[in-house]
């Protein structure tokens, strides 16, 4: 396979100005015509113009209306190539191709769900509609006549504006779609089935009405509800945060079930994984609510981060996706309780990229290459761009922020640009001095930013000494040093913010006003010293995790759980409480793998119990503070992860907070019911949260009594949140109980595929022991199909997701994943790749399990037919 590197991008030789497509829809084969006007970049080029194409019987090629006889071209499994053309002006290009969507298991391209059409084309999947130039900087105007059965597929979508619609012979009917911008042909999009819309419409803040449509299965139109609060919502935060209105009079969102990512930004017409459109309360929880709310706004966002203005090249793509998931972070902020968000934004970034960025499939931001792009729809990307962006922003502070949108926008409407550009506009708008914070975008790996503090009590000084290292990663043995910015607070002896006045750094000094400030570190070491501080302070470092990098400090536990207790910045008041989580958990599997008997420091219990006590608290806040790290989490400070102990650890020290603090996890369950209707918004997703959790922890006893408590909790339910969360408490217990109430549950929503999917992962994610072989007879039952995504990262993601049975010392997990992966391949690439993901991380942990999971990537490696995108993965894991 062929390696793509940033570094030979060129300038295509020829742009397409407009697209006129026609698709013939069939049951056997679709017919796909397409007419382009190219234009070559320079006058009289002699490039020859290469088409991407995959999985294509061409038909026909003509350049201004003459055919094309074979000698003509050349076509190879991968691209048509028309070596001689009138390069002088711009000229038509006509292909006709046949595809066959009914056997397109890779869901890329154009492909049947539940028998209706649909397309997935970001990032390379247009090359399977038709021979183009495949690649962000040819963007286009498009129309697009879709025709097929009437009966069959009644509804025809496509981007931009519906021209005209009619009937035709033999039962067939036909939609003229025509979109007035010029998009990449990644933004195109096809939908044909039986579908029905609900309809809305809002009124943007210059007065245009847009026609609002989410298009399902009937059966499922009253679950869209609430995504359409979603839309109308996001609609209004755009314009009202970022001055943004929606430019189309038409917006469709539309829900398939067979989706490999989660939803799609297609212009006007968006496409959702039915899990993130479809909710009601008692078949969704508050985290899908959540998830819904987030990712309708995030696709809706897109519209100008991405769509009016996109990527230049796929290495570019944390240019549109850090900041629009900047952007839904934000919005979901707004929307609800802004420390909570950034907490799980946070520990989302801690669970899945640290790891990442540690591993060999570690890339800077701007990936420097790939083999398949599909494999770089990374957290990195996402979540690590979206905390550069928030730096952006940290740095800038609210106005300034929104000034370098607006620089933005003023630039680079309707083009395809680079990263550079956005930092750009940033620091022009603003005359920033950004020093050398391009770094993030080429370097890989997680800062190390150790602390030092002194206080001078003669100078009434304090220091903060830095030090920042990044560790080596693929192909980057050495990194320079990056701008950090460190949101700072001192807390004084009762507890209170210092008020700061001076800060002196590298010879200068600063003055501040306020309670907290940004030390801008640049230097591999640098020292800051503030002045007039009247006693030894505790300082509050990174507040709001000013920065994504792993923070290393001298505070001592006292200064910890002073923190803990007291910080006004809410957020550090959490990490407070999870550095000593993780700290004692530390010691613990230290005690466990000598066989020493464990202890809980109660004063850890002390410092839980009186934030769980602390009615002053947001609930949701309390339920986020008692939630001990993750097993991965513990397991990424070992220098060999111990899967065993630390899993044994964590349950210990639940199982411990539990019965230490179980009068108080009672009352919280006790006052925190309720019977009313389900309402999203944060008060009543806080109280389920706290309520839910506390459950949780008192089912871990495995006490009779919290066993009834939680089966009643079960019965009472009036929502899914609270019933699967009882569920969830109950199944942590291997026995008759969880048998018969898993039983209960499937029996109760097995007419609904996503309610089943959420009952697969509960039992994938099971720590109970040997749960390897309950996961492979779920692989027979009648509601799992290895060809639908959501049911895969269901069952078999979720396997994977949960260190002790995935990691079992005998192998059984790891081959349970290879046979998959194999089988998995031959449908769905980037489903198998992003399984294979699973294994990359095999060498942090013993040289037993080394050698069964590197035996397993080997098995993979010798498959026939590998594709691309597993063999980047596996290939790389091997290295
Ligand atoms: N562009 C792919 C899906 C998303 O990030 O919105
Ligand atoms: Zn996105």
């Amino acid at each position: 396979p062929k390696e793509i590197f940033l570094k030979n991008y060129t300038k295509p030789d020829y742009y397409f100005e407009t697209v006129d497509l026609s698709f013939s829809l069939g049951e056997e084969k679709t017919i796909v015509s397409s007419k382009i006007k190219v234009s070559p970049r320079v006058k009289g080029s002699s490039a020859a113009l290469v088409l991407d194409g995959h999985d294509l019987k061409l038909l026909s090629v003509k350049v201004e209306g003459k055919l094309l006889k074979e000698g003509d071209y050349q076509l190879d499994s991968r691209h048509l190539t028309l070596p001689s053309l009138p390069a002088e002006e711009s000229f038509v290009l006509e292909i006709d191709t046949e595809i066959y969507p009914h056997k397109n298991t890779s869901l890329e391209g154009l492909y049947k769900s539940s028998g209706n059409f649909c397309t997935q084309c970001e990032a390379e999947g247009f090359r399977k509609i038709t021979f183009y130039q495949d690649r962000p900087d040819i963007m286009a105007k498009y129309t697009c006549r879709v025709e097929g059965d009437k009966t069959l597929y009644p509804v025809l979508l496509s981007n931009g504006n519906l021209i005209s619609q009619g009937d035709i012979e033999g039962g067939r009917h036909y939609a003229l779609w025509e979109d007035p911008f010029k998009k990449p042909c990644y933004l195109f999009a096809l939908v044909a089935g039986q579908l029905v819309s609900r309809d809305d419409t809002f009124t943007t803040r210059s007065g245009r009405q847009v026609s609002l449509k989410i298009w399902t299965p009937a059966e499922d139109l009253p679950k869209t509800a609430h995504a359409m609060y979603s839309l109308k919502a996001a609609m209004k935060w755009d314009e009202d945060v970022f001055g943004l209105e929606y430019d189309l009079d038409l917006f469709n969102i539309v829900a398939v079930p067979d989706f490999n990512m989660g939803a799609m930004e297609n212009k006007s017409l968006n496409i959702f994984n039915s899990k993130l459109v479809l909710a009601s309360p008692e078949t969704a929880t508050d985290a899908d609510y959540a998830a819904i709310l987030g990712v309708i706004g995030h696709e809706y966002f897109h519209n100008w981060t991405g769509n009016r203005v996109t990527c230049r090249d796929w290495f570019q793509l944390s240019l549109k996706e850090g900041l629009t998931v900047f952007r839904d972070q934000e919005f979901s902020s707004d929307m609800g309780s802004r420390t909570v968000k950034r907490i799980a934004d946070v520990s989302k970034l801690r669970i899945y990229q640290f790891p990442q960025d540690a591993g060999p499939m570690a890339h800077p931001v701007r990936p420097h290459s790939y083999i398949k792009m599909d494999n770089f729809y990374t957290v990195t990307v996402y979540e690590k761009g979206a905390e550069v962006v928030r730096m952006y922003k940290t740095l800038l502070g609210t106005q300034g922020f929104r000034k370098g949108i607006d620089l933005y926008f003023e630039r680079h409407d309707e083009q395809a640009v680079t990263c550079e550009d956005f930092f750009a506009a940033m620091r022009d708008a603003n005359n920033a001095d950004f020093a050398n914070f391009l770094q993030w975008y080429s370097q890989a790996g997680t800062p190390v930013v150790k602390v030092v503090s002194s206080y001078n009590a003669d100078a009434r000084t304090f220091s903060l000494k830095f030090s920042q290292e990044i560790p080596p990663t693929p192909g980057q043995p050495t990194k320079e040093p990056t701008f950090i910015p460190v949101v700072v607070g001192l807390l004084d002896s009762s507890g209170k913010d210092i008020t700061l006045s001076s800060v002196h750094y590298d010879g200068t000094v600063q003055t501040i006003s306020g309670s907290s400030t940004i030390l801008r570190v640049t230097k591999k070491q640098e020292e800051f010293v503030f002045s007039d501080i009247p006693e030894r302070p505790v300082p509050s470092l990174f507040r709001g995790f000013s920065a994504p990098v792993r923070v290393e400090t001298d505070l001592s536990n006292d200064d910890l759980f002073f923190l803990l207790a007291h910080d006004s910045d809410e957020f550090n008041r959490w990490e407070a409480g999870q550095v000593l989580a993780r700290k004692l958990m530390l010691n613990l599997v230290s005690d466990f793998q000598q066989n020493k008997p464990l202890a809980l420091n109660p004063k850890f219990v002390q410092g839980l119990g009186s934030v769980l006590s602390d009615s002053s608290l947001d609930k949701e806040f309390i339920a986020k503070a008692i939630t001990l790290p993750g097993e991965g989490e513990i397991m990424d400070m070992m220098a060999v992860a111990d899967p065993d102990a630390v899993h044994a650890v964590r349950k210990f020290v639940r199982k411990q907070l539990a019965s230490e603090l179980k009068e108080e996890l009672l009352k919280i369950v006790e006052n925190n019911r309720s019977t009313e209707a389900y309402v999203f918004d944060h008060s009543n997703m806080a109280r389920r949260a706290l309520k839910n959790t506390a459950l949780a922890y008192l089912a871990s006893l495995e006490d009779p009594a919290y066993m009834e408590l939680a089966l009643n909790e079960y019965k009472m339910a009036t929502n899914l949140t609270d019933q699967f969360a009882a569920l969830a408490a109950l199944s942590q217990n291997p026995g008759k109980t969880r048998d018969d109430i898993l039983a209960d549950f499937y029996n109760k929503w097995q007419d609904d595929y996503l309610v089943v999917n959420k009952w697969f992962l509960l039992q994938s994610t099971s720590d109970i022991p040997g749960n390897v072989e309950n996961v492979k007879k779920l692989l027979d039952h009648p509601a799992f199909d290895l060809r639908n995504p959501n049911k895969v990262y269901s069952l078999i993601g979720g396997f994977c997701g949960s260190p002790v049975n995935f990691h079992a010392k005998d192998g059984s997990g790891y081959k349970f994943l290879g046979d998959i992966v194999v089988q998995l391949d031959k449908l769905n690439p980037q489903v198998a790749s992003r399984m294979v993901s699973a294994f990359s991380r095999w060498k942090r942990y013993d040289e037993t399990r080394q050698g069964l999971a590197k035996a397993q990537l080997e098995m993979i490696m010798s498959a026939n037919g590998l594709s691309e995108n597993v063999f980047e993965i596996a290939s790389k894991s091997l290295a």
